[in-house]
């Protein structure tokens, strides 16, 4: 037999073989290809490849060029990561390229399953602050003493969609929350809606396939405006309290900065002396209540579907810490009974006015993940997951939680060992004699792996310690096995239409809007009408509203299993509107520049900007910016059609008469007027863009909230009236379907 002769690595006449340091030079022009040292020494090897919680792995960095040199995950140095090896310069790639096969057999495995609800999520590393005890009711030691602060790691999600689907779908968002605790990890895994869609966690498989994509054609993606929800919804009337609130702005909210949390359940507290009380947790951002209108949410959806990622991204890494102020409902069983609706009932709140919101704390989001597969997308939450002092109530959907989330991480993270994952880990001690299985990480030294044992305390491991240790509060529970729905979770209106009056006129029209659009989108007639049939038990005038809107007869009311009371009073804290933030704090202004523009105007404006603590982004023709009167050259974050307007909470329109003119014949500049304008922005705008206002079509129908910014001392007074962030009035003269609003 003939021997083979080496792998040319230089041209032959019939195959040209490039190296791969040309590939390399070829991918860094200018740059070159470092000249690796195949075998990197000790003192060469640098701390750098974390595991995302700030502790090193390591990366091999050489000496000479400071390049680090590309290793297998077994260590090897690689000589050539351009070309596979071959048989010959056309031959076949070789079994026994292991850095080959580890790099595709590594990429093939890199996705875990996304979560089977609330896959599209966002998450940002913080802590909780006490700023005031809760000794007496809780002997949990976050809750002990004053001023001192907890780590805590935040993620945000919407529900419905997969893990690449848009920010601004019309849905509930998690607002899941875990706090590294001395006595263990608690999570507090809540949405921004403080009530939820069922009663008992039996129906949550259906829920969840009835709202996502329906299965024979594996869409719509990430929206209620569909069939299948809307059949199962209306067959389900105790959903419809909360079909109010994703209906309403609640479900397309402007950041996740800018939304409410709630623990939904209700859970216990249990002091030192085993005396227990009831507790509902809420999250009150300091930021305020802001939400988008619809059309904006459809739009930004297409502009930036990282809108609320990316928000959030800025906000940290500017500085802009967001902060949620923890409160407490408490009440205890006596006061349970005085509440004509059942307190284990999910679909319920209480109202703030019955029990006052006490503020125990602060929560502050001053950290973006390092890495968010390791972090976002591993972090595990379980509702079980409760530190001494704080226990469940008998909602029979927190213990079907309960179940389901330790159930679901097994599946989604490969194993029973998630909790070694940095993210998931808890930063108090840990001991116990749980051992091996997959991607063990921290395995117990010594004999003694099981309990009782008589090996001593050195190497005998831990103990329980009765005292200390995990308590369930001694609630009572007698009666026979049974499946039933207890009388008192029949009501199924009387909040839904509390929640409805307790929005100001723009916020129900909103609801009335929301819910023509969707069941406009469902196909089936019977549907449509079924679901205004339960709208007549929440709010007549509703009711007609939406049967109007989607043109068909007022079908006959639903009937309820329990007469729907009518008497519950308005709660303004259930209004967005009413929860605003009184300032533009935090909010971004969209300036639209051209060359020419007012220069001294501009940088007043931009002072005022500043001084409010809001943000500023410039959108001109071109991306290289806009040269203003003086000379001055700004730079623009947006080429025109790049950035529309509904990515802005305001918009200043700066440009010359001569830029007005142009952009007057440009369609997305119109766009952007006219959104704007339509969306009830604030719209400063100079003396100049006349031209282009009137190629809007807005210049005859400008409002006291289109602000002539005519002198520099303008700007201050048009960032003042940003504060009430829209200007409502507006909708009625823009919107068709504000006909009969009211
Ligand atoms: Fe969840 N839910 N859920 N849920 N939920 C999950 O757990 C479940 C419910 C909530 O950012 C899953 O890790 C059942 C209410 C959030 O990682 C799963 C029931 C509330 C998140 C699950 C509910 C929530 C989840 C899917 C009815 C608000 C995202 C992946 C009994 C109080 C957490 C996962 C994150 C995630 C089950 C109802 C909030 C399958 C069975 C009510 C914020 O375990």
């Amino acid at each position: 037999m003939s021997k083979t002769p080496a792998t040319p690595r230089t041209a032959s006449k019939s195959t040209k073989t490039i190296t791969a340091s040309e590939i390399a030079g070829a991918d860094h022009p200018g740059e070159t290809p470092a000249k690796a040292s195949p075998i990197p020494s000790d003192a060469a090897i640098e701390h750098s490849y974390g595991d995302a919680q700030g502790s090193g792995g390591e990366t091999r960095q050489t000496a000479d060029s400071g390049a680090s040199v590309l290793t297998t995950q077994q260590g090897a140095p690689v000589s050539d990561d351009q070309n596979s090896l071959k048989q010959g310069a056309r031959g076949p790639t070789l079994l026994e390229d292991f850095h080959f096969r580890e790099k595709l057999f590594h990429f093939d495995h890199e996705r875990i399953p996304e979560r089977v609800v609330h896959a599209r999520g966002y998450g940002a590393h913080g802590y909780f602050e006490l700023t005031e005890s809760l000794a007496d009711y809780s002997r949990a030691d976050i809750f002990q003493r004053v001023g001192e602060r907890t780590p805590a790691f935040v993620r945000f999600s919407t529900v419905a969609g997969s893990k690449g689907s848009f920010d601004l779908a019309r849905d509930v968002r998690g607002f899941a929350v875990k706090l590294y605790t001395k006595e263990g990890n608690w999570d507090l895994v809540g949405n921004n809606i403080p009530v939820f869609f069922i009663q008992d966690a039996m129906k949550f498989p259906d829920l969840i396939h009835s709202v996502k994509a329906e299965p024979d054609r594996a869409f719509p993606q990430a929206q209620s405006a569909h069939d299948n929800f809307w059949d199962f919804i209306s067959l389900m009337p105790e959903s419809f309290h909360m079909v109010m609130w994703t209906m309403s702005d609640r479900a397309i909210p402007r950041s996740f900065r800018t939304m409410e949390g709630f623990g939904v359940h209700s859970f216990r507290l249990v002091n030192a002396d085993g005396k227990s009380v009831f507790v509902k947790f809420h999250w009150k951002p300091r930021q305020g209540l802001q939400s988008v209108v619809w059309n904006e949410a459809v739009k930004i959806n297409g502009a930036d579907p990282d809108f609320h990622r990316r928000d959030l991204w800025d906000a940290i890494n500017g500085g802009d810490f967001p902060e949620w102020d923890l409160g407490v409902q408490l009440f205890d069983d006596d006061f349970a009974e005085s509440f004509d609706f059942d307190i284990l009932d999910p679909t319920k709140l209480i109202p703030e006015e019955r029990v006052p919101v006490r503020l125990i704390g602060r929560l502050v989001l001053d950290r973006v993940v390092d890495n968010f597969f390791a972090e976002t997308e591993q972090v595990a939450f379980c509702t079980q997951n409760v530190p001494p002092g704080i226990d469940f109530s008998n909602d029979p959907l927190l213990q079907g939680r309960n179940f389901s989330y330790l159930d679901t991480q097994i599946k989604r993270l490969g194993g029973p060992n998630f909790t070694h994952i940095p993210i998931n880990a808890p930063k108090c001690p840990m001991a116990h004699f749980q051992q091996d299985g997959h991607m063990a990480m921290k395995n117990p030294v010594g004999r003694a792996n099981y309990e009782p044992n008589s090996w001593g305390p050195t190497i005998g491991g831990p103990r329980e310690d009765p005292a200390r240790g995990f308590t369930s509060f001694a609630e009572e529970a007698q009666g026979a096995k049974q499946r039933v729905r207890l009388e008192s979770f029949a009501d199924h209106y009387s909040q839904a239409r509390q929640f409805y009056i307790s929005q100001t006129p723009i916020e129900q029209k909103h609801i009335g809007d929301a819910l023509v659009f969707e069941l406009s989108k469902v196909e089936r007639p019977d549907i449509r009408a079924r679901t205004v049939s339960h709208l007549r038990n929440i709010d007549e005038k509703l009711a007609a509203r939406v049967a109007d809107g989607l043109g068909i007869a007022l079908p006959d009311a639903a009937p309820a299993a329990s007469e729907p009371k009518t008497d519950l009073p308005a709660s303004d804290a259930l209004s967005i509107v009413k929860n605003g933030p009184g300032s533009f704090k935090g909010r971004k202004l969209g300036i639209l520049l051209s060359d020419g523009a007012d220069a001294t105007l501009f940088k007043a404006l931009v002072k005022a900007v500043k001084t409010e603590g809001a943000l500023f982004e410039i959108v001109a023709p071109k991306i290289g910016g806009a040269t203003l009167s003086d000379g001055t050259k700004v730079a623009a974050r947006h080429k025109i059609d790049g950035g529309p307007s509904v990515l802005f909470d305001a918009v200043a329109i700066l440009v010359s008469e001569e830029g007005a003119g142009a952009l007057g014949t440009d369609a997305t500049a119109k766009d952007f007027v006219t959104d704007a304008f339509a969306h009830c922005k604030f719209i400063g705008h100079s003396a100049d863009a006349v031209a282009l206002l009137e190629a809007a079509g807005i210049a005859d129908s400008l409002d006291e909230a289109c602000i002539p910014l005519g002198k520099a001392a303008e700007a201050a007074t048009f960032i003042e009236a940003c504060r009430a962030l829209r200007y409502w009035p507006r909708e009625a003269e823009v919107d068709m379907d504000a006909t009969g609003t009211g």
